[in-house]
């Protein structure tokens, strides 16, 4: 490994943590690129439990430099939560630094997330509320505010005001709420700054000189392709990059010091907010993923939707990230299933198509086309070798290599850091 990107595949929460926390045995540097405080790993180290929003999991290992790059949205309150939560559990955060260009999340911004959900009522996108579209779009519309404005307090101050009187413009005509008071904010983001300092950086500069120097640097990408500002299903998505290209523009490195880019594939399908999802399962079977999966948002505790895995997605996923290896993981809760299944195709108005609509009314109206395998008996969390693994569930895990046309680096068999087997 060199310069690995991990994405998810499908619409978040593939157990990108669990593969990048077992990637980062061997990298040098992790590096956050898009997304912020909206993403949720959970980690399992020897028994014990991390879960983490904003900082990489590689902040785990020791020695490990972890990078919140410039494509990272900044809530400074939950930063520092996160920060004493590893500190409380004897986990230094030296070895952490923040972009200076990455933008800050603001207290507005979450209040605007809840307002807009708020109006579009029964049309809402099931965001985490975490303000984290409102923040990318100050950040395109250039109003937004970043790590850099906290070092020159002057500078911060005179652009708070400028912004913030519009923002309370907002706030009060269009919605009818009370305006933010200007000195508390200014005072509350200046300490946030005064505590940040120590870990801001040139992050590209950083990160390019890792690359120099030959160390392993892994790129985590956040949430997943269909979750794409662009490549997803638009309007239902966040309002960054997950996908690999992401983290060129989210870190600041070129496009050709990207060695691999592995896709994270969940064995069945989640997605947590509103929009279409042709494979979901309504039934007791879903229902039954669900809790044995323990599928429910590890930032929102909401319940995910569950459904069966979808080929459609996974080509669409390989062919916008340039996958060159797949890790497919949460094999296990598959285990005692009676029978499993994939998407091979969805069936629109009587025509079979391969290719994912670019509508999200026609993606709502699709139905799928089933591949049925039979489901294997017994625990397979031992498993270190595809040989253990039972004949039935390599029977699946050869055929969504088949389907995609990528091979497997991965395959996880169970939450521990152990329960993994590797294949390069
Ligand atoms: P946002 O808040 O603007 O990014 O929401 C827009 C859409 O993106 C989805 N989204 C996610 N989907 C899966 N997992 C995410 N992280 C958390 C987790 C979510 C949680 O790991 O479970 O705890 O609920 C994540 N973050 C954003 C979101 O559901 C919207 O569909
Ligand atoms: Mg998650």
């Amino acid at each position: 490994m060199s310069t690995v990107v991990v994405v998810g595949t499908q619409w978040g929460d593939e157990g990108k943590g669990k593969v990048i926390d077992f990637l980062a045995q061997q990298a040098d540097v992790v590096v956050r690129h898009q997304g912020g405080n909206n993403a949720g790993h959970t980690v399992v180290v020897e028994d014990e439990e991390y879960r983490l929003h904003l900082i990489p999991s590689g902040i785990l290992y020791p020695d490990t430099l972890c990078v919140i790059a410039n494509g990272v949205v900044v809530d400074p309150r939950v930063l520092f939560e996160e920060i004493d939560y590893l500190h409380r559990r004897g986990i230094p955060t030296d070895r952490l630094r923040i972009s200076s260009e990455a933008h800050l999340i603001m207290p507005y911004h979450t209040r605007l997330d809840a307002l807009a959900e708020d109006r579009l009522g029964v049309n809402k996108l099931g965001t985490t509320l975490r303000g984290i579209g409102p923040a990318y779009m100050d950040k395109a519309a250039r109003t937004g505010l970043r790590v850099v404005d906290l070092l020159y307090p002057a500078q911060f101050a005179t652009r708070l005001k400028r912004i913030l009187d519009e923002k309370n413009r907002i706030l009060s005509k269009a919605y009818d709420v009370e305006p933010f008071d200007y000195d508390e904010l200014l005072q509350l983001y200046l300490s946030y700054g005064e505590r940040m300092k120590p870990y801001v950086a040139n992050t590209s500069v950083v990160i390019n000189d890792a690359i120099d120097n030959h160390e392993r640097v892994l790129f985590e990408s956040a949430q997943g392709t269909m979750l794409d500002i662009d490549h997803g299903t638009y309007p239902f998505v966040t309002s960054s990059h997950p996908i690999a290209g992401g983290a060129c523009i989210g870190a600041g490195v070129g496009p050709t010091r990207i060695d691999q880019v592995y896709g994270v594939v969940k064995a069945y399908t989640s997605r947590v907010g509103d929009g279409p999802f042709p494979t979901e399962l309504h039934d007791n079977v879903g229902a039954d993923l669900r809790e044995r999966g323990h599928e429910y948002g590890t930032t929102t505790g909401r319940p995910r939707r569950i459904g069966w895995l979808d080929a459609v997605v996974l080509r669409h996923a390989v062919r916008v990230n340039g996958l060159t290896g797949l890790a497919v993981t949460r094999l296990d809760v598959l285990d005692d299933m009676p029978e499993v299944k994939i998407g091979v195709g969805y069936r629109y108005h009587g025509e079979l198509i391969h290719e994912l609509p670019d509508s999200v009314e026609v993606l709502a109206e699709v139905e799928p086309e089933y591949e049925t395998f039979p489901g294997w008996k017994g625990k397979i969390s031992q498993a270190r070798r595809l040989e253990d693994l039972p004949k039935e569930a390599r029977a699946f895990l050869d055929r969504i290599t088949e389907l995609v046309g990528v091979p497997l680096v991965l395959v996880s068999v169970g939450r521990e850091r152990a329960s993994t087997i590797t294949l390069r």
